[in-house]
């Protein structure tokens, strides 16, 4: 495939949303076909899935039938908006991909790290970022920058505590064997932290042909 997957990833308000915006503007700018996708949510049955999945009134899901929901989007999203727009040529800004899997499930559920690896292969097909970016940033910080923005918490937004620890130290574990997550400091401000960026993307983007 010609195009690009680049991932973002991280705890809850460590800004991949405003990163990924801004990133798409400057890779526009750059005369770049760029393609903003997210994980749970990038297509229509997504959406129902992101629905169902993070309504706070779903106190019942069992963690096993979380995470066949979460794989269930994920395949979906593979074979109807990643892999085209690969094919296309398109650089891909996916808002978490199968690295949140094993933070949440993995680490912050406690449920089988091999099983999930597995699972990640089958709704993916073997699919796998060119590069992800890893938003570091305190479990605090981005539950307070949260909470300022009034939004209401989703289901596990309104987790422990400890959850949220748990699956902070599953991004520490996956950065420390993989060079391909790059970690970058996302407690500094949003400009700051998009110059980290946009420096990590702009060697990437001559390696790849693209500049
Ligand atoms: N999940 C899972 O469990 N397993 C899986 O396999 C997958 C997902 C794929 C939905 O994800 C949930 O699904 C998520 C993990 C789980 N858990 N929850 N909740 P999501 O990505 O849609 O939701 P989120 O992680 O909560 O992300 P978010 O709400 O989109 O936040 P964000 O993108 O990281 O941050 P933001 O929207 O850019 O910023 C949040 C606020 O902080 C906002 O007011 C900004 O203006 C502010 N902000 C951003 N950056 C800064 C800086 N640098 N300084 C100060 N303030 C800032």
């Amino acid at each position: 495939m010609n195009g690009k997957l680049i991932v973002f990833e991280g705890v809850e308000g460590c800004g991949k949303t405003s990163q990924i915006q801004l990133c798409q503007e400057w890779l526009h700018n750059l005369g770049i076909s760029v393609v903003v996708t997210r994980e749970p949510g990038g297509t229509a049955l997504g959406l129902d899935l992101r629905r169902l999945l993070l309504k706070a009134e779903n106190k019942t899901i069992f963690n096993t039938t979380e995470l066949l929901l979460y794989a269930a989007d994920r395949a979906q999203h593979v074979e109807e908006e990643l892999k085209p727009n690969l094919e296309k040529g398109n650089i891909i800004l996916c808002d978490r991909y199968t690295d949140s899997t094993i933070a949440y499930q993995g680490y912050g559920r406690g449920l089988d790290i091999n099983l999930i690896n597995v699972l990640n292969l089958i709704a993916t097909g073997g699919l796998e970022s060119d590069i992800t970016l890893w938003l570091d940033v305190d479990i605090e910080v981005g539950l307070s920058r949260k909470r300022s923005s009034g939004d209401v918490a989703d289901r596990i937004e309104l987790e422990a505590i400890a959850f949220h620890r748990r699956v902070q130290e599953g991004y520490a574990q996956l950065q420390a064997s993989q060079d391909k997550i790059v970690r970058i400091d996302a407690s500094l401000n949003k400009e700051a932290v998009q110059t980290m960026i946009q420096t990590t993307l702009s060697d990437r983007l001559k390696a790849w042909g693209y500049v």
